[in-house]
């Protein structure tokens, strides 16, 4: 394939943006190659400035479940840029896409939208510690929740229960009420919980994870933290940023049959636009000004434009239940030639990731095990043949309800190949 345009964008963007990019994973680094700049897309397909055509398992990182440029998004959201793009005061839009989004996540019963994931976390942890008046707040290892000072974290040196920062520029101080617990591992979330006793404000968790690679909850996990969190008065937070309205029209929580205190919504609820979503219970919400004293404020919060793109994703999946069924054959078909090819899967729906590791992963310790060389190589290869996948190998395949049958097997043809 040739990439002359792509490699000259790329050499005007170094000279602007750190790394040439926006967000650091489009750097693809952890692949070693230099990113594609994407010109245009449509369905299930992406075109880049050389004119070479891919197909899309990225979808922007999961907002398009229903395929780039789907015409009743594109007119909705063309439709409300004739009428104004931001007023920064109230519309109609924004109760109408409230009262879906209530309906698909009833553990919402109060919500604000917002303009990121990293937004919508990072409020919803302030919320909770506001209402529970404590500061301590346990996360896990290989989720990510948005890069928000006190959520940058790693684990600390030796039995330290604590976490450091993640990243440069974010002070200890932000970081050391941020306990780190493993994901899948019941014993590390009880053990914060007797060494903080009273002291846990929130426990923060992709029900699902994705940062890490796909890595689902094993049976129990997700019961066994809505419990400690009962008992202990903590708030659960489920981060449903990629989970939500794609694991099913109630995402996660739905799935599992586990209602959490407070969700974060992203992606999918804004359409391709920039909107998110926090929300819980009325006790919790009723902390959030103007009513309470828990602060959080945003001009474009709930602009028209973004509100118009996320309504009309969410009124074709709310009528069309069956894109969930398709998107479930869909992505069967993939982990199938993904496994023959000897690829280790993890699936959740339409949430995949293929490991390069020895065992099946189920934690972070077992992920952090992959040999991302191998993966690398693997990217290199689909990417090679027309096949756009995660420059990463710590993050997800995603499938939207615009990937053909056709493109699905000519996918799974490709896969195979790379096993020969
Ligand atoms: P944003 O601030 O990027 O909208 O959302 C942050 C976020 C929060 N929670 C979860 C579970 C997330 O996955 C994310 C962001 N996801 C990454 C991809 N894994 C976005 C891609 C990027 O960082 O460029």
């Amino acid at each position: 394939m040739d990439h002359t345009k792509s490699e000259l964008l790329y050499s005007q963007a170094l000279e602007f943006m750190p790394g040439g990019v926006n967000s650091p994973v489009r750097a693809c680094k952890a692949v070693g190659r230099k990113p594609v700049f994407i010109e245009k897309a449509s369905g299930d397909r992406i075109f880049d400035a050389d004119g070479n055509e891919y197909i899309d398992y990225v979808c922007s990182w999961g907002p398009n479940i229903l395929g780039h440029c789907r015409p009743e998004v594109i007119s909705a959201v063309i439709k409300a840029c004739e009428k104004g793009l931001t007023f920064g005061a109230c519309h109609e839009g924004e109760i109408r896409l409230a009262e879906m989004i209530k309906k698909a996540f009833p553990s919402m019963e109060m919500l604000r939208l917002v303009n990121s994931g990293t937004e919508a976390v990072m409020s919803a942890v302030r919320a909770a510690r506001g209402f529970t008046g404590r500061d301590k707040i346990i996360k896990f290892e290989g989720c990510y929740h948005g890069h928000s000072d006190g959520l940058l974290v790693r684990a600390g040196s030796g039995l330290m229960t604590g976490s450091i920062p993640a990243s440069s520029g974010v002070p200890a101080g932000y970081t050391e009420s941020t306990l780190l617990a493993q994901y899948n591992d019941t014993g590390s979330v009880q053990r914060l919980f007797d060494e903080n006793r009273n002291e846990i404000a929130c426990v923060i968790v992709e029900p699902c994870a994705a940062n890490m690679g796909v890595v689902p909850p094993e049976k129990g996990f997700l019961e066994f933290l809505r419990k400690i969190t009962e008992d202990n008065k903590a708030v659960l937070i489920f981060d449903e940023v990629i989970t939500g309205f794609r694991l099913s029209f109630g995402g996660a929580q739905e799935l599992y049959g586990i209602k959490p205190d407070m969700t974060a919504l992203g992606k999918i609820v804004g359409g391709g636009m920039p909107l998110a979503v926090y929300g819980g219970k009325k006790e919790i919400m009723e902390c959030v000004a103007p009513l309470g004293s828990v602060y959080q404020a945003g001009t474009l919060s709930g602009n028209p434009a973004a509100v118009a793109a996320g309504t009309a994703t969410l009124e074709i999946l709310e009528k069309d239940k069956s894109i969930y069924k398709e998107l479930e054959k869909k992505s069967a078909a993939l982990e199938k030639a993904m496994v023959s090819a000897g690829l280790n899967v993890n699936r959740c729906g339409s949430l995949l990731t293929a490991f390069f590791t020895e065992e099946r992963v189920k934690d972070y310790p077992s992920a952090k095990s992959a040999d991302v060389t191998r993966y690398g190589e693997f990217y290199r290869f689909l990417l090679d043949r027309g096949i756009y996948t995660a420059p990463s190998q710590f993050e997800a395949m995603f499938v939207s309800c615009a990937h053909s049958d056709e493109d699905i097997e000519r996918t799974c043809d490709i896969i195979s190949e790379w096993a020969k």
